[in-house]
């Protein structure tokens, strides 16, 4: 397959049902496909909820490897409204001038470090330092805290060997717990301590509490971030005048970002247990039972995107939900938009073209789905301007 094609393996069910049934560790799971229902179903939290047993909503389920509640992420309104505004702020840091620097200091560094070398593989070499190394300043902490991070690879809840690794998921639990009691002892400018001086319901968050929002913070922009610029890496690869026309016309740097979102949807979907009984697409919902939200089919619904399987860089009615949609679209949105948009003004700056010299794709299986997420592997070499 030609390395920046991400065919769309759900056209055929969203066109003909607009739903498919698969099986998730014996819990069945109805995937929601059409952009309209997808919304749908996101907006009524009452009926698909998310303050379900933790780890439940996620597919495949953590249920058996955690018992922390991810928060924002796994709690409903009216709690959920209360801890959004607690922490919507400090995720919107990244539009700051100083935080934008920092990170074009991060990312031009890096492109420098791999220029230098006559090839490099993308998800490891450059994808994952490129990811930790900015979430330092998500977290307001010292850059060289990234090694750690770098050590544990691309995904803190799986593994080579296992798709679920309760083993590596304590690694990510057990850093945690001793970064918020280091933060107790030794109050910072730094997210945990700033979590810890936080109140939710005229009472300080709980360790439990923090260690949620951090959890979510760690695992939830971690593979999504890898498989988005791994992709654009591809992508850019494979067709330089995508390259050549993002330096020329830098103002659709904008428009592009939210493309490739739409075309990749780094994250496939996200689950809700129903809390009574439902019908999606005159498909019976039982109470209790699961339905993933199918952001990845839906944005490549052709009756509402023109072209869905092409990229077109300055699409110009783009209301894709990349990013998920309603009261728990993405809290980490700006800070992924900027990394893409400095990734992209810098490598124009600096790489003239980038060469594919061998690359393994990353195949997610969803029942009869295979959906290419992204690459395992993807070695390149990017040549100087
Ligand atoms: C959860 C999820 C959040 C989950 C927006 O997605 O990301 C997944 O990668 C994690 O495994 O626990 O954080």
């Amino acid at each position: 397959m030609k390395e920046s094609v991400f065919p769309d393996p759900f056209a055929k069910a969203r066109d003909s049902q607009g739903f498919e049934e698969i099986n998730d560790q014996d819990d069945p799971v109805v995937m929601i496909l059409r952009l309209k229902d997808v919304r749908q179903c996101a907006h009524n939290w009452q009926t698909f909820q998310s303050g379900a047993k933790p780890g439940r909503i996620v597919v495949p389920s953590e249920e058996h490897i955690r018992d922390t509640r991810q928060i924002p992420f796994e709690v409903d309104p009216p709690e959920h409204t209360e801890y959004r505004a607690l922490v919507e702020e400090w995720f919107r840091r990244p539009l700051l001038p100083d935080y934008e620097k920092r990170l074009s200091n991060q990312i031009s560094d890096l492109i420098d470090e791999v220029l230098g070398r006559g090839e490099m593989e993308v998800v490891n070499d450059f994808a994952l330092p490129l990811q930790s190394r900015a979430l330092t300043l998500l977290l307001n902490i010292p850059y060289e805290e990234a090694e750690t991070w770098i050590s544990w690879g691309t995904h803190v809840f799986r593994s080579e060997e296992s798709k679920l690794d309760a083993s590596k998921a304590n690694i990510l639990y057990d850093y945690i717990d001793g970064e918020i009691d280091k933060a107790i002892q030794n109050p910072g400018e730094d997210l945990y301590s700033v979590l810890l001086r936080s109140e939710f319901q005229g009472r300080k968050l709980t360790k439990e509490e923090v260690k949620g929002v951090m959890i979510l913070t760690f695992a939830g922009g971690r593979d999504t971030i890898i498989n988005y610029v791994t992709n654009t890496i591809a992508y850019l690869a494979h067709q330089p005048q995508a390259l050549d026309r993002l330096r020329e016309e830098p103002e659709i740097i904008g428009k592009a970002i939210e493309e490739l979102v739409r075309y990749f949807s780094p994250l496939t979907h996200m689950g809700r247990v129903a809390t009574e009984d439902a019908l999606v697409c005159e498909h019976a919902i039982k109470s209790d039972s699961r339905i993933s939200l199918c952001w990845a089919s839906a944005n490549r619904d052709t009756n509402v995107f023109e072209n869905a399987n092409e990229i077109v860089l300055d699409r110009k009615i783009n209301p894709h939900i990349g990013f998920g949609f309603g009261r728990h679209k993405c809290l980490g949105a700006t800070h992924a938009r900027q990394i893409m948009k400095v990734l992209l003004s810098t490598l124009v700056k600096k790489v003239s073209k980038i060469e594919i010299l061998d690359s393994k794709e990353n195949i997610e299986q969803w029942g009869t789905f295979d959906r290419k997420v992204g690459y395992d592997q993807l070695t390149v070499k990017f040549n100087e301007i």
